[in-house]
């Protein structure tokens, strides 16, 4: 690669993203005294809560864990209002942090990275955004995300059809009209089962394509009285702890006992408890081999099986809701409130396409291998091309013009998931192989610290160029997919494998390791940077 500048980079670093972890990562790095400059797609700040803004999006981790820990005026000054913020609310939180930190006038919005080039002469990298502008810096980080690239099924002729379609993680500013349409919901993973319970007693009709079922956990969501709020102030501290002890950055912890090793009158007592308690309790503070033995899974997903037996009237529909392929919490859980009710009203109809298959959109709606359907508006709650779509989405090339496509292409290759060879100065924080299966702003509050210790440690000596070791690399790749090989998640199909993107190999997308050891990991790595190579100029 030829050199693209002569003069020093503009900017220090530049950070891609202005979601959850990418406004903490500039506020840190401009704390540091770097000249920062914050990239974002969109035309505003929040990242996820930005974009996905559908009917019924909200938390699936209890508010007061997932917002910002390290200042006390925000823990102060920001009042959360249920148990389970919805996009709106989470929309308003991350302006308010946006303002309060005074991070605007170093985001640019409405600014799409295309490429992002590693020039070798100058220790630096040219950023070209899809609108033609150029941006260089020393650094840059890597903010995007793990689900922010959204997947299209294939469907032929969706652009044929004469009603409107959105994907709803790219769900319209203006307001969607549902009120008396024919509506086809396809997919039923966490957003499908957000989105079906919110709008199925608005529309005339509401059809739900359904690939794979899932197994839900009640939300058990409620609006937070003033002495809740008052309460949940003057314990942050204490709350923000128990996130950093638990496994998955969650309130939620699992029991130290077996599923095997109590009577089966304890078993259905615990589940009943957890059923009726908030959030990811059914499956974080269940028993600890849920995730490692199928024969414990199979007591809870028994369990779940029966609820929605009794909640859905129609024992054929509450069959096929019921997942065949995998145990609870075997794939991530969705969160629900009142989905399984939807399928009791007359207006819900569920169909399932091992059965009756979508052949193609027409002008009036869907074809399925049984009938013409019509349609006024069709929503995709496809999900996404999870954990390294994001960052392959940029045309990306480091040392030597090799490109990340390459690289990654049998999955994600990183040390700690925050580097990756042969792409030096480049940062990532929440991204493939970096703890992301747990609380994301608490593993990506992580990386955010241990990213910049290393830039202050840079600083502090002059270099100029960080790479990760070959060697430091693969032990961490062998780590990161030994914490899932062991566990019952590498035997389900999952965007944790990317297993929904047509084409794309099997592999662990994520971190599955307990936050203390992520943590102890870069702790580690960052005492005497033994597994880095530094370079001066
Ligand atoms: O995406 P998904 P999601 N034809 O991939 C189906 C987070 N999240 O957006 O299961 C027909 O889970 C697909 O079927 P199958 C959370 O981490 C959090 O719902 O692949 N159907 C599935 O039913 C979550 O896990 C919240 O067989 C097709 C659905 O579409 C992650 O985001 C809220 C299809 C996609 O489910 C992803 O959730 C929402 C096709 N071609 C999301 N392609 C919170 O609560 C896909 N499907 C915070």
């Amino acid at each position: 690669m030829t050199s693209t500048q002569s003069t020093a980079p503009q900017f220090d670093a530049i950070v891609i993203g202005a979601g959850v972890n990418g406004l903490y990562t500039l506020y840190r790095l401009r704390e540091l005294g770097l000249s920062v400059r914050t990239l974002e797609a969109g035309a505003g700040v929040g990242g996820t809560w930005y974009w996905n803004r559908y009917p019924g999006a909200r938390l699936d981790s209890e508010s007061y864990s997932y917002g910002y820990f390290f200042s006390e005026e925000i823990q102060q000054e920001w009042s959360w209002s249920e148990e389970f913020a919805g996009q709106p609310e989470l929309e308003r939180y991350f302006n308010f942090v946006a303002d309060r930190l005074q991070l605007r006038p170093d985001i640019e919005l409405n600014t799409r990275v295309a490429s992002a080039h590693y020039d070798a002469e100058t220790a630096s990298w040219t950023l070209r955004t899809t609108d033609g502008r150029t941006f260089t810096a020393r650094f840059v980080v890597f903010a995007t995300g793990i689900l922010s690239r959204p997947l299209f099924p294939e469907i032929t002729g969706l652009d044929e059809f004469s009603g409107a379609y959105h994907h709803t993680a790219l769900w319209p500013h203006e307001p969607v009209e549902l009120a008396g349409k024919r509506v086809a919901v396809i997919g039923t993973g966490a957003s499908g089962v957000q989105l079906i319970p919110s709008i199925a007693d608005q529309v005339e009709h509401l059809t739900v394509f359904q690939r794979t079922p899932n197994w839900c956990a009640p939300s058990n969501n409620f609006h937070f009285s003033a002495e809740r709020v008052a309460d949940l102030k003057s314990r942050w501290r204490e709350i923000r702890d128990t996130c950093r002890e638990t496994p998955g950055g969650f309130i939620h912890s699992p029991r130290d006992e077996s599923a095997l090793d109590v009577s089966a009158d304890e078993r259905q007592a615990l589940y009943e408890k957890l059923w009726n308690a908030t959030g990811l309790a059914l499956s974080h503070s269940n028993f600890r081999d849920l995730l490692t033995n199928r024969e414990a899974n199979d007591t809870v997903s028994s369990f779940i099986a029966e609820k929605i037996r009794t909640r859905v009237h129609n024992p054929d529909v509450a069959d096929q809701l019921i997942p065949k392929d995998h145990g609870f919490a075997m794939k991530r859980p969705p969160l629900e409130t009142n989905y399984y009710e939807a399928y009791n009203r007359d207006n819900v109809e569920l169909i399932s396409l091992d059965k009756e298959p979508i052949v193609r959109a027409t002008e009036q709606g869907l074809e399925t291998t049984r009938r013409n359907l019509d349609f006024d508006v069709i929503i995709l709650a496809t999900g996404f091309h999870a954990g390294t779509g994001p960052m392959l989405k940029v045309d990306i090339t480091g040392e030597d013009g090799a490109a990340l496509q390459d690289y990654w292409a049998d999955g994600p290759r990183t040390l700690l998931g925050v580097l990756v060879v042969g792409f030096p100065n480049m940062f990532i924080v929440s991204g493939p192989q970096g703890g992301t299966a747990g609380n994301i702003p608490r593993f990506g509050e992580l990386q955010a610290n241990w990213i910049v210790e290393c830039v202050r440690h840079m600083k502090e000596r002059g270099y100029q160029k960080i790479e990760a070791t070959p060697e430091a690399e693969e032990a961490w790749v062998e780590h990161a997919i030994g914490t899932v090989e062991k566990t019952l998640l590498s035997q389900a199909n999952s965007w944790y494998f990317g297993s929904n993107v047509p084409g794309k190999k099997r592999a662990f997308q994520l971190y599955a390791g307990s936050q203390s050891t992520y943590r102890s990991r870069l702790d580690e790595a960052g005492r005497e940077y033994q597994d880095f190579k530094f370079t001066s100029e």
